[in-house]
């Protein structure tokens, strides 16, 4: 079902393709402690014993509050215009509302300079998980959407003379399943009615932030950061087509249809009922027309299928999020392709039915994917820098990417690997790696992977063909 008619203006004029690389504040910038930031929730959840896989937590990370002008250098190596990081809410208001913090901007200003400085677009998202401590009640509380659109308005105010892509905000699907659902993430509750709630709050503090930067008459665009793995039906049947379309309402659909039509998923409100809370009139209204730009998030692959198959199928989070009564959808993994240690199948051509199915359903708005990257084999590697599986993930991931615009006409407009550094990966602490370069909190040295190679690569051959004319 097509839910909207293209809104947003072609991308015409001489092509500018964005290749870029991401991170997020809490997952790189250590210094938790320093120059007046305040606390977030994961910091608490770090803090709470056995959330952690091996105890890790932010605090150091790969001191990159220190050490970003090394990593900027580092991303004018690799040849990318664009760079997606995520600004701390608690730095720039360490109590979420209320006094600003000068430090915290400055840290931001440095770094806004220094990219521009280096021909590197930035691509900040507003809230990567980082909430601050004090918005007590957390996305349970609809005034945590208001502290989102006061914080906003800070970012906006300051730095809004060199951004010209915000991202409100990053996977809402994860803070609202993961962090309210399954209790995996911070901060960490386990309920079956709460990540509806959580959703809801955060895409109204979506709303809200958009409407303060398009009434503040700022320069630019501004989306959103939604994340979705591709699902194909396991059979041709309808109901296992049916069941894969239904997987995707539950999962992008969720967080994107809203931003297109001010509902949620038919689906999703049919299934949940008076579960699923409402928009008024006027939220409809602020929510209707407010991503200029879709990112995608996209990781893997899996199977859905209307019944249970033999074995069970999979109800995990890296699957429908443990909310398998909401949708009665089992997932199953596809057979023979590579795995990473997160358990995720590699599976490029998931990407490009993904983005084909985002421009179907919301009429070809401009996509970025924001992130899209792998951690090592599930099989191991026994040196880090020699990561040859990462080298043929970007390759293969890529090519989709690029078919899907040339070949299928998606209006993609960039692709950020995640990620730039190996970082402090959630609830897998420092023991997962998706980076280019390898670097730990026992080892702040940069060591760039052989991937970082191939990935410079990629980008200079689409760079000469662009130049040849070579690229459709
Ligand atoms: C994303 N899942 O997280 C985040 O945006 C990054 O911060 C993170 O490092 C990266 O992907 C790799 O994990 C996800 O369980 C975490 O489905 C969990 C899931 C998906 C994305």
């Amino acid at each position: 079902m097509r839910l909207a008619e293209t809104t947003a203006k072609k991308n015409d004029g001489p092509e500018r393709f964005v290749w870029g690389a991401a991170t997020s504040a809490f997952q790189i910038e250590g210094a938790t402690a320093a120059d007046g930031r305040g606390r977030s929730i994961w910091d608490d959840f770090c803090a709470r014993p056995g959330r952690i896989l091996d105890g890790g937590d932010g605090a150091i990370a790969c001191d990159h509050y220190r050490r970003y002008r090394k990593d900027i250098r580092l991303l004018k190596e690799l040849g990318v215009t664009g760079y997606r990081f995520s600004i701390s809410w608690p730095r720039i208001i360490p109590d979420g509302v209320g006094n600003v913090n000068p430090a915290g901007v400055d840290f931001y200003n440095r770094l806004l300079d220094e990219l521009i400085a280096n021909g590197i677009e930035p691509f900040p998202t507003l809230y990567h998980w980082d909430l601050p401590t004090g918005c007590r009640g957390g996305w349970l509380e609809p005034v945590t959407a208001e502290a989102f659109a006061a914080y906003a308005k800070v970012c906006f105010d300051a730095f809004g003379d060199r951004v010209k892509h915000w991202i409100t905000l990053n996977e809402s699907w994860c803070s609202a399943v993961l962090g309210y659902g399954l209790g995996v993430f911070a901060p960490g509750m386990t309920d079956p009615e709460m990540p509806y709630r959580a959703g809801h709050h955060l895409l109204l503090a979506h709303g809200l932030a958009v409407r303060e930067f398009r009434n503040g008459g700022y320069a630019g665009e501004i989306g959103i950061a939604n994340n979705c793995d591709w699902r194909e039906p396991l059979t041709d049947t309808a109901a296992d087509r049916d069941a894969a379309e239904r997987a995707l309402q539950f999962f992008y659909g969720w967080f994107t249809d809203p931003l297109f039509t001010g509902e949620y998923p038919e689906t999703m409100r049919r299934r949940l009922g008076g579960r699923l809370p409402e928009f008024s009139s006027s939220e409809k209204v602020l929510l209707t027309g407010s991503a200029d730009f879709l990112g995608l998030n996209h990781y893997t692959t899996m199977y859905a299928s209307d019944s249970p198959p033999p074995g069970g199928g999979d109800t995990t989070a890296s699957g429908n999020g443990g909310m398998i009564d909401d949708q009665q959808v089992w997932l199953s993994p596809p057979d023979g392709c590579a795995k990473t240690d997160m358990g995720w199948a590699v599976v490029p051509w998931g990407l490009r039915n993904m983005l084909r199915w985002i421009a179907e359903r919301y009429g070809n708005p401009p996509i970025y994917v924001t992130e899209n990257g792998c951690s090592d084999p599930i099989t191991g590697i026994s040196d880090p820098l020699e990561d040859a599986a990462r080298s043929s993930f970007i390759r293969a991931y890529t090519r989709e990417a690029l078919a899907a615009k040339t070949d299928s006409h998606v209006d993609l407009r960039g692709y950020f690997y995640w990620s730039l550094l190996d970082n402090f990966e959630w609830t897998s602490g420092y023991q997962r790696h998706f980076g280019l370069i390898r670097c730990t909190p026992d080892d702040l040295r940069r060591r760039p992977k052989k991937s970082f190679d191939e990935y410079r690569k990629i980008i200079e051959e689409y760079r000469v063909n662009q130049k040849e004319g070579k690229n459709k």
